[in-house]
């Protein structure tokens, strides 16, 4: 029996006498778009054909269509860590930003006198207008740590004689993850980035001024009059981000939460035995071997009272409103992780009742500890969404969990609905 299988760089065809054959190299081959999506062009059926002519083996496309439609597996990075930075940088998912459009050059007062004519009348030049600032999406923007707090365009330059308009200020252009939303300080959203390439012109260049030229009639011939270039508008916006990770870990303190997202991914919150030690959100890229990235984020603690801003307050719940499916990360070991379960999902309801519609599952962690296990069982029977043991110091259970994340994440790509986009 011939058995087709799928790598992350080639298609190979596993023979009855047990030798490989490469199907097709997807990566010199395939464009980037290609390989992630795994679709079968005409370009491989071309190379697959000339194959089976040659060595008179049987390949259906229907045999390759079922192997690249397998389950993707997660790829857990195997390097030790480049160097040892212990000073983790958390993520920023709001910023205030002053913006200030480039202010409008002057025009200028001049007259010309050349060798025939010595008043050859008015030739004072325009200013050139100040640029904009303008937010586009950048898809490999992910957070808004880079974008300054202020920002401001380049000014017009002013006229000159011989009637020379002044250069205009170039426009600045700030990247900005997808699903940006723009509030402005009183809190009215103004405007969210969610197509790729999007852009909003958050402050637009004033104009520049006119020289004496313009101002010339048959009346008044020789005018001493010029404008001074506009100002440019200056605001100050509240830019949020709209989503935050495809995944949220949800949890008391001290559940596992940041050691489960240093085994999955390269972030590297604080792990420690006190409680809050996790004071902001990280987010950590899982990779799988279809080349996908699933994003899934490290919330600080809850406590019960958190919706009425006990231990650190609403600011988390705010963050987990960011994230489309959650992890709710229970500690196994604990006294009654079902109980656990049951207050974080209060916590969430009191908070805002559309957060436990979303999609989840349970994470019962720390399953390397005595009673673990019983704990472990009583969730399962209890329990009518899908129930993992992992244990994120010994990295067991990881791989289960992470192909169930993926799935979570497609079925929601899917069928995707934006998050709704919330006043202040
Ligand atoms: N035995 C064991 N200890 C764990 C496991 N996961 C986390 N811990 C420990 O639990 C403590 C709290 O972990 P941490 O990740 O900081 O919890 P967080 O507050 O939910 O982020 C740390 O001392 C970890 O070493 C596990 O799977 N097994
Ligand atoms: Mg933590």
């Amino acid at each position: 029996m011939f058995m087709i299988f799928v790598s992350s760089s080639d298609l190979h065809l596993l023979t009855p006498h047990g030798t490989t054959h490469v199907l097709f190299p997807w990566t010199s081959h395939c464009n980037c778009q290609e390989r992630k999506k795994m679709v079968i062009t005409q370009r491989m059926t071309y190379c697959m054909q000339r194959l089976y002519v040659k060595q008179g083996l049987h390949v259906t496309m229907k045999m390759v269509r079922r192997a690249a439609s397998k389950v993707p597996q997660p790829v857990l990075a195997t390097k030790p860590k480049g160097f040892d930075k212990e000073e983790p940088t958390h993520f920023v998912d709001t910023k205030v930003c002053v913006v200030s459009g480039g202010n409008g050059g002057n025009g200028v007062v001049s007259f010309a006198s050349t060798r025939h004519k010595q008043f050859a009348g008015p030739d004072g030049g325009n200013g050139g207008s100040g640029g904009h600032i303008i937010f586009q999406v950048n898809e490999n923007v992910k957070s808004l740590s880079k974008v300054p707090g202020q920002v401001a365009a380049v000014e017009g330059k002013s006229g000159a004689k011989r009637n020379s308009e002044g250069k205009c200020g170039q426009h600045t252009f700030v990247p900005v993850p997808q699903g940006t939303m723009f509030y402005s300080a009183e809190g009215k959203l103004l405007t969210c980035l969610d197509e790729p390439n999007d852009y909003y012109i958050a402050a637009h260049g004033g104009k520049g001024g006119r020289g004496n030229t313009a101002f010339a009639t048959s009346t008044l011939v020789a005018p001493k009059i010029a404008e001074m270039g506009a100002k440019g508008e200056k605001h100050s916006l509240q830019l949020e981000m709209r989503i935050m990770a495809d995944a949220g870990l949800v949890g008391f303190p001290n559940a596992g939460k940041s050691s489960l997202l240093r085994a999955i991914s390269r972030a590297r919150p604080l792990t420690s035995e006190k409680a809050f030690t996790t004071r902001s959100a990280h987010v950590g890229m899982v990779q799988y071997d279809d080349y996908e990235q699933v994003s899934v984020a490290d919330i600080p603690g809850l406590v019960k009272g958190s919706h009425e801003s006990e231990g650190l307050g609403f600011s988390f719940l705010r963050h987990i409103m960011k994230c489309t499916c959650l992890l709710y990360v229970l500690d196994l070991a604990s006294d009654d992780p079902w109980q656990q379960y049951i207050d974080l999902r209060y916590e969430l309801q009191q908070y805002n009742t559309e957060l436990i519609t979303r999609p989840h599952a349970i994470v019962g962690n720390k399953i390397d500890l005595p009673l673990s296990e019983t704990n472990f069982k009583a969730i399962q029977a209890k329990s009518d969404v899908p129930v993992f043991a992992i244990s994120a110091t010994e990295k067991t259970g990881i791989k289960t969990l992470l192909i169930h994340v993926r799935k979570m994440y497609d079925d929601l790509k899917s069928h995707s609905q934006p998050l709704e986009a919330h006043e202040f």
